[in-house]
């Protein structure tokens, strides 16, 4: 052991003599585990966008089959500069371009499938759209990334090892012809439905064992070793939820926990109500990455085009996610021309310009700073102005016995703020447990917020204005000495219009008032899984088919629905349960009836991605049908249980 580390032991702050004479303070000792060089790389660039764009967008659906004919992949404008302009002007740092998704269609010119692009009318199937997205996004200044989905619906061998040696061969053509990759993303939606070759079957694999990740990942490692593995057994984390959010607390570390009665923890088989918080001290350096379809769904559909997330709605998620030391990823589609629809690109450029605005002005660079205690007295080393040079990791630092400890700054004329920005040098990990924001008001201090994990960032958004002329940060609990590198002090631009993330009522959709139930195949015994809630208007009630954990009436499961009238309906609608998969419908259909006595069968499908991403479905007709009774099935459950709806409706 050398002596800095035993007198560190000893909780004593090391004043040495370094050769040159100057005296130095040894730094604090890192604490848990730390980030590598291409997480801090990762955690700088804070915002990227995901672009979904395959035969899938020209089916209008949200997962491709994987038996769509190559010709309909034909965008008659494709412009990947007017997605990626769009992208920068809505400040966000990086590009991730699905090369490929679970339909399998790659969109680059591979040895390993013809499902390729060189199939496609495109020009003339010589094409490569993975270049032209990472020539635009370089262009821009922007960094590049890669999805190539383990899942893959079309290959015959799905399931087998030659699909494997496939995928790796894939993954080698992506991280070799396409420049350096900052990120690789791997989701874990596998196995299940899929055509195969024209099998069209139901594909299970082990998710523990069949992708082989550690070889495959080796390859990152390898090929491209600058780039972050998007997975959570990865380098960083997904957050949970396909809603753009982070928990309040979110800690970078993260220890995945298997599913009960599984023995290991595999991508997409793990307990992921975990995932929001992260786990305090856990075993891996992990962030979050929250991912957001900037629309409902992360493929275009020309029903949603009014449903674009305004710019309110993606500063407010900006502060949830990036706010939280996690990282924002948002989905962008383009449609069938192979462009971003204009009020994408108005909502990306708005939102940019509103980021532009709030962090244009760092009113801390005008203050006096303060601290309660400097690491061995080594202002220049340790001292609290290292907080105003904008240096992720040059920091002020306590003594090792000091673990809790206040910065103040302070101006000579009033400043009026509702944001602070707060870091820690990640480098020597994620440190502090809670802080607490004090102003000064009529001469004394008045607490207006608390935070907890600060790490890479954390941004305090207060809900109305202060005007001080001196704050306070007070670090309330720590384990050990602090190192925070940043304090910064922003307003908003004024009069941002509310932010609701409330559900809009599908337009023409009809009253229920006169609803009736006709049948229904099973309810819950219970009052609160009522067939009625499956109509109630009430979006937090369900119809549930559960009765105990031995008994559940497992799928398919229906209900049968009295409108009270004849009406022409354009299409229906499933909203699923929140809070849980449990019950949410997988596989679909909806009969109709004039009379209730003869049916119908007018729409089936799956309700793909639902479970990630359990939004509001929308099923349009083919054409309206003039009926006064339908029947909804629920043919299966994405979790192989039971069903539930919290909402039907009609158009
Ligand atoms: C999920 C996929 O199943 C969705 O289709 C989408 O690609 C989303 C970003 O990841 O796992």
């Amino acid at each position: 052991m050398n002596i800095g580390r035993l007198l560190y032991l000893l909780g004593i702050s090391l004043a040495v003599a370094s050769c040159t004479g100057i005296s130095k303070v040894a730094p604090p000792q890192p604490y848990g585990v730390l980030p590598t060089e291409r997480q801090l790389h990762w955690q700088e660039l804070e915002s990227y966008v995901l672009i979904h764009f395959t035969p899938t967008t020209f089916e209008n659906k949200e997962w491709g089959y994987g038996d769509a004919d190559p010709s309909i992949f034909n965008p008659s404008a494709f412009d990947a500069s007017q997605i990626v302009k769009a992208a920068a002007a809505g400040g966000f740092k990086g590009l991730i371009l699905v090369a490929k998704h679970h339909d399998g269609f790659a969109l680059w010119p591979t040895k390993t499938t013809s499902y390729s692009i060189s199939k496609s009318p495109w020009k003339n199937g010589q094409g490569d759209m993975v270049k032209e997205f990472e020539t635009a996004t370089r262009k821009m200044g922007l960094q590049f990334g890669v999805y190539c989905s383990p899942w893959d619906r079309n290959f015959p061998a799905y399931g087998s090892y030659d699909y494997v040696k496939a995928y790796r061969e894939q993954l080698r053509e992506l991280y070799t012809n396409y420049g350096n990759l900052f990120i690789t993303w791997f989701d874990g939606a596998n196995g299940g439905d899929g055509y195969y070759g024209g099998a069209r079957e139901k594909r299970n694999i082990d998710r523990t064992s069949y992708y082989g990740w550690d070889s495959t990942w080796q390859m990152v490692r390898d090929l491209q070793p600058g780039a972050v593995i998007f997975n959570d057994m990865g380098d960083v984390r997904w957050v949970g939820n396909e809603e753009g959010h982070a928990a309040e607390t979110s800690w970078a570390t993260f220890t995945p926990q298997p599913l009960d009665g599984k023995t290991v923890a595999a991508p997409g088989e793990l307990k992921y109500w975990l995932s929001p918080e992260g786990t305090r001290n856990g075993e891996f350096w992990k962030p979050a990455e929250c991912d957001v379809p900037l629309r409902p769904g992360w493929f275009y559909h020309p029903e949603q085009d009014h449903r674009v997330k305004t710019p309110a709605q993606l500063f407010d998620l900006y502060f949830k996610s990036v706010g939280r030391g996690a990282g924002l990823d948002l989905g962008l589609s383009p449609d069938t021309r192979g462009l971003l629809h204009d009020n994408d690109v108005e909502s990306l450029t708005k939102f940019g310009q509103l980021l532009k605005a709030c962090f244009a002005e760092n009113l801390a660079s005008k203050a006096k700073v303060t601290a309660s205690n400097i690491r061995g007295n080594s202002a220049d080393q340790f001292g609290p102005k290292q907080l105003l040079d904008e240096d992720r990791y040059s920091y002020w630092a306590t003594d090792d016995s000091v673990t809790r400890a206040d910065v103040q700054l302070q101006w000579e004329k009033p400043v009026t703020f509702n944001i602070v920005r707060i870091r820690e040098n990640i480098k020597l990990g994620q440190r502090v447990e809670r802080i607490a924001l004090d102003v000064k008001a009529d001469g004394n201090w008045k607490e207006v917020a608390t935070a907890t994990s600060i790490g890479a960032n954390r941004l305090i958004r207060l809900p109305e204005f202060i005007s001080t002329t001196a704050i306070r940060i007070r670090v309330v609990e720590s384990p050990v000495a602090l190192a925070l590198s940043e304090i910064a002090v922003f307003k908003e631009p004024d009069q941002l219009p509310p932010v609701s993330y409330e559900r809009k009522a599908v337009p023409g959709a009809f009253s229920k008032k006169s609803w009736k139930l006709v049948a229904v195949s099973a309810e819950s015994k219970l009052p609160e899984g009522a067939a009625l809630h499956a109509f109630d208007n009430d979006p937090s009630t369900i119809w549930h088919t559960w009765n105990s954990e031995k008994d559940m009436k497992a799928a398919p499961q229906e209900i049968t629905i009295d409108m009270g009238s004849l009406q022409t309906v354009k299409g229906f609608t499933y909203l699923p349960r929140v809070g849980g998969s449990w019950g949410v419908v997988g596989q679909y259909e909806w009969q109709v009836s004039s009379d209730g006595k003869s049916w119908k069968s007018v729409a089936s499908g799956e309700f793909a991605n639902i479970k990630a991403n359990p939004i509001e479905q929308v099923i349009s007709l083919p054409a309206p049908v003039s009926c006064r009774y339908f029947r909804f099935i629920g043919k299966s459950s994405v979790e192989d249980n039971y069903i539930s709806a919290a909402e039907l409706g009609a158009f």
